[in-house]
């Protein structure tokens, strides 16, 4: 005060208060009048009133803006494979221990910390041997993580922050850097005023109390809420590109067939133009069990599943399946799986292909161990590799016509209510089978396939396959893009060495 007093000199301070008083006198002069008129305890109480209201205004925003930072939180993207979870938990609890006092956004050197803590957390996981699993990462895909990473973060901020557009983080750092000089410049005027008017700076310091308690709160949860979202972020992207899904020469990996299915699109006869990696839907079961009779239902006419001889060295014979609503499939007919045409080696192979099962079990055969038993087999190969995900399995219970009573053959059964012997033995049936296979109940559909008899394949089963689909779409995603990376380090090794070349030879 006093320096500032020397360097205005005091003819100018007293021009200063010259002008200034008349404008500060107003204060005083107008709560006089206010008492002269009587009105001074009305006026103290509109000052309550609207106080009180405007608190409870600004509560409101304050917690609407909080609202609107809990709901901007990224979470794992559904269709990781399981592999990626135990990644996510860890990224998770980084961001959650993301302290405002540990990490100051003023400091960049210390947010780029917080952002390496988080690939390393996803590398340590992915990489359990390496000691320093972050040197396992190349140099153009950190810097394609932290790209991603830094752009979604700008969109949501742009999206949930008022004003963020004109904001920067050096603004909201200096901002609270300026609070400590502008609190002692405050404490100065308060002092002052509470000489003039006691009531009114009793109100307005338990007012200005209350709001700067909320701004501080706002502060520190707007920083809490960015540390979190940067480390989940930069986890995010961490895992999309150990799991291969974030890949360097970019494009849908799906968007060209693999190398077997335009094997297998050619021995289907599939002279159209050339489509996509198609969704593999393989028919597994017993011989006999009703395989092929179930393709030729699905197509809905006979096509004569078995005049394409079968593949010799894989078993499989694929035909190219089309239906409304379904993308570009093959559906492969297999060797029944406990014959000896069906090596277990081949079967484990045809199982890591397929993007979703179908499971053909005769309901008039009631032993179903060894079916069992291969089933959980395939359920262990599916269960191994946890960087894909596993196919979605259904269960197509076929001869139902030949249950008990036999002759009796008059579809529709109403299976939720049985009103027949048939439609009670039909129930049971997929009830003995869900248990035998141990499968849940809503995955195992009876159907009839004999010809001239086909039952339940049009609504039921096409419908469930038709459910299944988004799910086998991202089987189908996970492996392409192990073809894909595969091919991309040729490419990309091709296009260093070629450049290397040219730099050499330049
Ligand atoms: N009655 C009846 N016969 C069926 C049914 N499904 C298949 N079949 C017959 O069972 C036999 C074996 O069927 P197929 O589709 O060749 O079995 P795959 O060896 O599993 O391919 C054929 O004679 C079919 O007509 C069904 O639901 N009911
Ligand atoms: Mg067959």
């Amino acid at each position: 005060m006093k320096a500032l007093f020397n360097r205005l000199g005091r003819l100018r301070m007293l021009a200063l208060l010259l002008w200034a008083l008349p404008v500060a006198a107003l204060l005083p002069l107008g709560l006089f009048w206010l008492w002269r008129a009587e009105a001074l305890s009305w006026w103290l109480l509109a000052l309550v009133l609207c106080s009180g209201a405007g608190y409870g205004l600004q509560r409101w925003l304050l917690q609407r803006d909080r609202q609107l930072l809990v709901g901007a939180a990224t979470g794992p993207d559904p269709g990781w494979p399981p592999k990626a979870d135990g990644a996510w938990v860890a990224v998770e609890r980084l961001a959650e221990e993301a302290k405002p006092e540990d990490w100051p956004l003023d400091d960049g050197g210390r947010l780029w910390t917080l952002g390496r803590n988080a690939l390393d957390a996803v590398a340590r996981y992915y990489h359990p041997k390496q000691e320093r699993p972050l040197l396992e990462l190349t140099v153009p895909h950190t810097l394609l993580i932290i790209e991603r990473a830094s752009r979604d973060l700008r969109a949501m901020i742009t999206d949930h922050l008022p004003l963020s557009n004109r904001l920067t983080l050096g603004d909201l750092a200096r901002a609270w850097g300026w609070k400590d000089a502008a609190e002692r410049w405050l404490n100065v005027y308060r002092a002052g005023r509470l000489v003039i008017n006691p009531a009114d700076a009793l109100l307005s310091e338990v007012w200005g109390h209350l709001r700067g308690r909320a701004y501080g709160a706002a502060w520190t949860e707007l920083h809490r809420w960015l540390l979190r979202e940067y480390v989940r972020k930069v986890g995010y992207y961490a895992i999309e590109l150990y799991s291969g899904r974030l890949t360097l020469t970019g494009g849908e990996p799906a968007a060209v067939p693999t190398p077997a299915s335009r094997r297998d699109l050619k021995r289907a006869a599939d002279h159209a133009a050339p489509v996509g990696e198609p969704l593999r839907i393989v028919v597994l079961g017993r011989a006999n069990a009703g395989k092929s009779s179930l393709i030729n239902a699905l197509f809905g006419q006979l096509t004569a599943a078995t005049d394409v001889l079968p593949d010799t060295t894989t078993g499989l014979t694929p035909y190219r399946l089309e239906h409304e609503g379904l993308t570009a499939a093959l559906i492969f007919d297999t060797p029944g799986c406990d014959t000896e045409r069906l090596g277990n080696k081949a079967l484990k192979k045809i199982v890591l292909d397929a993007d979703l099962l179908l499971w053909v079990c005769a309901a008039h055969r009631p032993d179903r161990r060894a079916e069992r038993e291969i089933l959980d087999a395939v359920r262990g190969w599916r269960a191994e590799r946890l960087e894909r995900r596993p196919p979605p399995l259904l269960v197509a219970v076929s001869h139902i016509d030949q249950l008990r009573p036999p002759r009796e053959w008059q579809p529709p059964y109403d299976l939720r209510d049985p009103q027949s012997g048939k439609a009670t033995n039909i129930r049971a049936a997929v009830a003995t089978v869900a248990a035998d296979l141990a499968i849940p109940v809503v995955a195992v559909i009876p159907v009839c396939l004999a010809e001239g008899r086909i039952y339940n394949v049009d609504d039921v089963l096409w419908v469930a396959i038709l459910e299944h689909q988004d799910e086998a779409d991202k089987v189908r995603f996970l492996r392409c893009l192990e073809e894909r990376k595969r091919a991309e380090n040729w490419t990309l090794l091709r296009r260093q060495l070629a450049n290397a070349g040219r730099w050499l030879l330049g």
